[in-house]
C-alpha cells in the first residue's frame, strides 16, 4: 500500500502521517507514505521525522501538473490536506486561496485519473456550509460559504464530487469542525491565545466574542479520515463533528486559566469580516455508517495542548515573531 498525503508538514497532516508512521492505523503498520508538500509559510519540514524508512518527502506545489503527475504514480490512495486555511487571510487577500484549494485540487484530480488512484479522500470542512443559528447541518444542507476561504473550499468540493461523478474516481469528501491539538499554527485562536499569554501578552478577541464554534482533537478528526478512507462510499461526503460547542469567550475564559492568567489579558479588537456567527454538525451519518465516535475528552485534549505549547517554544517562538510583522494590520485593529 502506497499512500500520497498532500499538505502533510502542515497541521492535520502532519498529525496523520505521524500517526501512521507509528502504526496507529491498524491494517497500514505497513503502508508507505509520500508527502507533497510546498512548505509554505504554514507548512514545516519538522512536523514529520526527518527520516523514516517508509516516508517519503516532496517539496512542492499542488498546481504543478507535470510533477503532481509523477509524484502521483504508483500510489493506490491520495489523501489530500493541502489547502491554504486561515480565514483572516482569505479575507485580506483571496488569490492564493482561489489558486491552491480551487485550482490545485482540480490539478491533483487530473493527475490521479492521468496514473488511476484508486482511492481519495478530499479533507474539506464545516464552514461551506455558512453559519447556522439553531440546529446543526446534515450533508445535504446546501453550500453557502461566506468567508473567501470557505468559498474556495466549497468549490473545491464541487470540483471533486465532479471527478468522482464524470471520471468515476473512487473519492470520499469529509467535512470536519474546528480542530485543536499540538503543532497548529499560532495564527489560530487555541494556539495563537496560548502562545500570546505564555509570553506575557494580550489576546486578541474578536467582536463580542458570542462566535460558537465546535472544537474536535485532530487526532479524532484523523481517525475519522482514515475510517473514510477504508471505509467510505465514492460520491459521498461524511462531516465529521462530535466536539465541544463554545463560544469564542467561552474557550477564552478555558485558556487563560490552563495559563493562569486572568481576563485582564484580553484584548477586544474589531471583528472578523463577514464573521461567521456559529458552526455545529450533525455526524450521524460518519457514526452509523462507519462507527466513528470522537475519543479525545475536551478538557484533557486542551489541557495536553497547552502543555505541549508550554514544552514546546523552540517550535513556535520565531513563528510568532513573524506574526508580529503582519500585526498592526487590519487584522488586529482596536475597536
Ligand atoms: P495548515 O495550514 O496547517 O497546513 C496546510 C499545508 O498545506 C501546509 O503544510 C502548506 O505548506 C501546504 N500547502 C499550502 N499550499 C500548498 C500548495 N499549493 N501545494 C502544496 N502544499 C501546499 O492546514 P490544516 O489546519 O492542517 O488543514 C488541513 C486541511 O484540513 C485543509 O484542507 C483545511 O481546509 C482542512 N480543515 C482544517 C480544519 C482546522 O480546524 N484546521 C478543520 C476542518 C478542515
Ligand atoms: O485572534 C483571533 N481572535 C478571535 O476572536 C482569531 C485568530 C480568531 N478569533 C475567533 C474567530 C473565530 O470565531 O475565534 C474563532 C476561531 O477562529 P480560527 O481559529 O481562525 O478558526 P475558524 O475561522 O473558525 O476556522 C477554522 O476552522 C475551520 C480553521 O482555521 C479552518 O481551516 C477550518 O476549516
Amino acid at each position: 500500500m502506497r499512500v500520497l498525503v498532500t499538505g502533510a508538514a502542515g497541521f492535520i497532516g502532519s498529525n496523520y502521517v505521524r500517526t501512521l508512521l507509528q502504526g496507529g492505523y491498524p491494517g497500514y503498520e505497513d503502508a508507505r507514505v509520500t508527502v507533497l508538500d510546498k512548505l509554505s509559510y504554514a507548512g514545516r519540514r519538522d512536523n514529520l521525522p526527518a527520516s523514516h524508512p517508509r516516508l517519503e518527502f516532496v517539496q512542492g506545489d499542488i498546481c504543478d501538473l507535470p510533477l503532481v503527475t509523477e509524484v502521483a504514480d504508483g500510489h493506490d490512495a491520495v489523501l489530500h490536506f493541502a489547502a491554504e486555511s486561515h480565514v483572516d487571510r482569505s479575507v485580506d487577500s483571496a488569490a492564493e486561496f482561489i489558486r491552491t484549494n480551487v485550482g490545485g485540487t482540480q490539478t491533483l484530480l487530473d493527475a490521479c485519473v492521468e496514473r488511476g488512484v484508486e482511492r481519495v479522500v478530499h479533507v474539506s470542512t464545516d464552514e461551506v456550509y455558512g453559519s447556522i443559528a439553531q440546529g446543526s447541518w446534515t450533508e445535504e444542507w446546501p453550500l453557502a460559504p461566506n468567508s473567501p476561504y470557505a468559498a474556495s473550499k466549497a468549490a473545491s468540493d464541487l470540483v471533486a464530487r465532479s471527478y468522482w461523478r464524470t471520471h468515476g474516481v473512487d473519492l470520499s469528501i469529509t467535512r470536519c469542525s474546528n480542530n485543536y491539538g499540538p503543532h497548529q499554527h499560532p495564527e489560530k485562536l487555541i494556539p495563537l491565545f496560548v502562545t500570546n499569554l505564555l509570553r506575557g501578552e494580550q489576546v486578541p478577541l474578536y467582536g463580542d466574542g458570542r462566535n460558537v464554534r465546535e472544537w474536535l482533537h485532530v487526532d479524532d478528526h484523523c481517525r475519522a479520515i482514515q475510517l473514510v478512507l477504508t471505509k467510505g462510499q465514492a460520491g459521498e461526503t461524511y462531516n465529521v463533528g462530535g466536539g465541544n460547542e463554545l463560544t469564542n469567550v467561552d474557550i477564552t475564559r478555558r485558556i487563560l486559566e490552563l495559563c493562569g492568567a486572568d481576563w485582564s489579558m484580553v484584548h477586544r479588537v474589531a471583528d472578523r469580516k463577514g464573521h461567521d456567527l456559529r458552526y455545529a454538525l450533525d455526524d450521524s451519518k460518519i457514526r452509523d455508517q462507519l462507527g466513528y465516535e470522537p475519543l479525545v475528552p475536551f478538557e484533557q485534549g486542551l489541557a495536553d495542548t497547552v502543555a505541549w505549547y508550554r514544552d514546546t517554544p523552540s517550535w513556535w517562538q520565531h513563528v510568532t515573531q513573524e506574526r508580529a510583522v503582519h500585526a498592526g494590520t487590519a487584522l488586529y485593529q482596536e475597536n
